[in-house]
């Protein structure tokens, strides 16, 4: 898409639902409000049917070029620096996306909720800044449907923090999440500062059933633009 913008000089894209139906486009149509880099959201139609229309200015994108780095934070091959709450956590030699192997936690009863599973890890890291990233990149897999219990938590040096719901809806299969940075929400007083973060969260909120999730490769995104002539 981004090699018809630039050679056609697309100025503008709309998006209906049709985009939904292709997997390397549906975030256009899904998620409006973190586009990808280039994409400028300048109009939104929200239908009574619950459907929408959406317009992106794309006049950067004819004359930038983007660069997406990804820079690892844990490749998850071991369970080095891995600190369970709740939940059985070990490591998978068989079932990975990068490297060889990932990790896998294990839902436990919840010991609020005895009726309810639950699972959650932590790694304190160095403190890192990640101020010139765009998002993290993660890879999850789950067999069952969370739709929107696994999170994501980050907590900078003064215990102020973030949280990203992901959605996974793919049962079974791998999904590679993009986690916009600003797209954390904060649950603190302030937000937590990007440059000083010391402590990464992932978790499970309380479900119904036990369940087994999977992550592999969490990964720092930083995306740096490049202008060009739009030849
Ligand atoms: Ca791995």
């Amino acid at each position: 898409m981004v090699g018809v913008i630039k050679k056609y000089r697309v100025n503008y894209v709309i998006v209906d639902p049709i985009f939904y139906d292709y997997y390397t486009l549906k975030d256009l149509y899904t998620h409006p409000e973190t586009p990808p880099p280039g994409f400028q959201l300048v109009f939104r139609s929200d239908n009574i049917d619950g459907t929408k229309i959406l317009i992106y200015n794309t006049t950067k994108l004819i004359y930038t070029d983007f660069r997406t780095e990804a820079v690892p934070i844990n490749d998850f091959d071991n369970l080095t620096g891995l600190v369970t709450s709740y939940g059985n956590l070990s490591l998978d030699t068989l079932d990975w996306k990068e490297g060889d192997a990932s990790i896998k936690l294990e839902s436990l009863p919840s010991p609020s909720q005895p009726n309810q599973s639950v699972a959650k890890i932590f790694q304190d890291i160095a403190l890192s800044d990640w101020s010139k990233a765009q998002s993290f990149r993660l890879w999850v897999k789950s067999d069952s449907y969370l739709r929107n219990k696994i999170y994501f938590q980050i907590f900078d040096a003064d215990e102020n923090w973030g949280l990203y719901s992901i959605i996974y809806i793919d049962v079974g299969h791998w999904q590679n999440i993009t986690l916009p940075i600003h797209s954390f929400a904060t649950h603190s007083s302030t937000p937590p500062n990007i440059a000083r973060i010391q402590r990464i969260v992932l978790g499970i909120y309380e479900t119904p059933e036990p369940f087994t999730v999977w992550f592999d490769q969490l990964s720092a995104v930083f995306i740096t633009e490049t202008s060009t002539s739009g030849n």
